[in-house]
């Protein structure tokens, strides 16, 4: 079934200028560029993007991390994209993460900023609802999931 989903390079993505390796294995999966932007997370969007999060102890320096830097949003179409993205990118923590993947094969060595959160290059969707939720909080209405 071909799917729509929210897909991001996090600021330590973007610092380290690993934008055209990551775009490339996503390519590789035949996964299409529907729209992007670059912009810096203004904190408001940040807690939107984690309120699903708020109350957990990681959750101010989530939000911190998250606006530290710019970061390039993208939706992403293909076929069982949700899930064929998760698994490209790998586990969320990338200390874990398999071969081949995104998080396995492109971690830093120190994956944990000084706040502790985890650095882990990107985000995507974990399912429907999640797109459905995250595409129209960068951007708007216009592109349907
Ligand atoms: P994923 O990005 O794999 O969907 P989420 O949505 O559960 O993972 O978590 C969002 C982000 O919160 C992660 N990408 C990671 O940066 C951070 N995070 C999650 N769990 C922890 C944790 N236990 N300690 C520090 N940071 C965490």
């Amino acid at each position: 079934m071909i799917e729509r989903t929210f897909f991001m390079i996090k600021p330590d993505g973007v610092r380290r200028e690993l934008r055209d390796e990551i775009i490339k294995r996503v390519k590789v999966w035949s996964f299409n560029i529907v729209t992007s932007k670059k912009l810096t997370i203004a904190k408001p969007l940040a807690e939107k993007l984690y309120a699903m999060h708020r109350g957990k102890p990681f959750y101010d320096g989530l939000v911190r991390f998250i606006t530290s830097g710019p970061v390039e949003v993208f939706v992403l179409e293909g076929d069982n994209i949700i899930m064929g993205l998760r698994d490209l990118m790998g586990t969320t923590d990338p200390r874990k993460a398999k071969a081949e993947t995104i998080r396995g094969d492109l971690r830093e060595e120190n994956v944990l900023n000084h706040e502790g959160i985890i650095k882990n290059l990107v985000h995507g969707s974990d399912s429907i609802e999640s797109a459905k939720y995250e595409i129209p909080i960068f951007f708007g209405k216009e592109f349907k999931v």
